[in-house]
């Protein structure tokens, strides 16, 4: 059975933690220091799940606008895109309407971060921490439930 692959785009304002999840994820490893992402990473993960295993290519994009390059290019062929914002940031939240634009017509998932922070705000939306790993795994199973319509999805391993 070949694996199926999802092109999963991660975008939102920099700054609030695309990277930090996938290297949480990835590595189990959490840098306390910022180091903007330059245009965009690709980083494929293998995900072992009741349905057999599943790999996303996660285009990891720059939120900071001076580093952002042709964003548009990043969607091309996307299932998904997940918009990140942080729930320490307001400013993070108010943009998210700006990068649904930018999404179009795809599917997109809302997601906070910093969720060991102080919520300026509460929006109602999942929420996860790369800091202390609330979140992670309901994050990536709700995704996968989102692109194989599987409701049932879990990570075995
Ligand atoms: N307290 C806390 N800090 C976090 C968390 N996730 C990320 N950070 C911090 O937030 C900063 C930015 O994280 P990044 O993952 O680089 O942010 P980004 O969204 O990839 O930013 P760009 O690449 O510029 O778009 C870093 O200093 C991280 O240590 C979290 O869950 N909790
Ligand atoms: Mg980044």
């Amino acid at each position: 059975m070949t694996t199926p692959i999802y092109k999963v785009v991660f975008m939102g304002d920099g700054g609030v933690g695309k990277t930090a999840l996938l290297h949480r994820y990835v590595r189990n490893y959490f840098e306390v220091k910022y180091i903007p992402t330059i245009g965009a990473e690709v980083l494929p993960i293998g995900f072992q799940t009741n349905y057999g295993s599943i790999q996303l290519n996660i285009w990891d994009t720059a939120g900071m606008e001076k580093y952002s390059g042709l964003r548009d290019g990043y969607l091309i062929n996307a299932h998904h895109v997940v918009i990140f914002y942080s729930v320490d940031s307001k400013l993070s939240a108010r943009n998210i309407s700006f990068w649904e634009r930018d999404a179009g017509l795809l599917p997109t998932t809302i997601i906070g971060t910093k969720a060991d922070m102080a919520n300026k705000f509460g929006l109602d939306t999942p929420v996860l921490s790369s800091k202390t790993g609330q979140g992670i795994t309901a994050f990536w199973q709700q995704l996968l439930a989102k692109l194989t319509g599987h409701a049932d999805i879990f990570i075995t391993e």
